[in-house]
């Protein structure tokens, strides 16, 4: 009876040194980045229902990596409601990592049936397509990154100044438009590459 009780001490043990493992990378539950809701900024925004805000309002985003894939980082990014806006939307996720600022945009524009995802970084002012998905039943962006475009980062480099935007131009005047900073101040937590 004692052994089995240590059996199970012993395992329990184990399984929460697994759950630590599993929470150390971001997720939805866990993510680097987080946000208020209805927070839009620009001109008249307090004027404005939010409900024509909701597909820039940022709610979190979040890195992670898959241990098939080691040579792939993924950024996900999730909206209070994801939509094709008829108006050029832009959303972007910022870090710094080796001292170079990595940023990936997603962009629609053609009134909603053109978009793209891309990376560029601050080291060559260069931009590259990159593979994503836009899942509007989740209201979340995934970006799949390969990690030769951003340094090959090795186990343990830190990405820093993690911070994502959501930004929505009108169609003509460009110049005018509202945006959704996450965090509003500051940066989100740093994340730890994991292979
Ligand atoms: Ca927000
Ligand atoms: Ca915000």
């Amino acid at each position: 009876m004692k052994g089995k009780i240590i059996a199970i001490f012993c395992i329990s043990l184990m399984l929460a040194a697994v759950f630590q493992l599993t929470v150390t990378a971001g997720d939805e539950e866990n993510p680097e980045i987080e946000d208020g809701q209805d927070d839009i900024t620009g001109p008249f925004s307090s004027l404005i229902p939010a409900a024509l805000f909701e597909d820039i309002d940022i709610i979190s985003a979040w890195f992670f990596e898959n241990s098939n894939q080691p040579d792939y980082l993924s950024v996900s990014l999730k909206v209070s409601k994801l939509k094709r806006c008829l108006f050029p939307t832009l959303y972007m996720v910022n870090w710094t990592c080796g001292g170079v600022k990595y940023t990936l945009t997603y962009g629609i524009i053609g009134l909603g049936f053109l978009s793209t995802a891309m990376i560029s970084t601050s080291a060559t002012e260069f931009s590259t397509t990159i593979y994503s998905s836009f899942d509007t039943n989740q209201n979340i962006i995934t970006f799949i990154v390969p990690k030769e475009m951003i340094g090959n980062p090795r186990q343990g480099a830190a990405l820093t100044n993690t911070e994502a935007l959501g930004i929505q131009a009108l169609p003509i005047v460009t110049i005018i438009g509202w945006e959704d900073r996450a965090p509003n101040d500051g940066f989100g937590n740093d994340y730890t590459i994991q292979y």
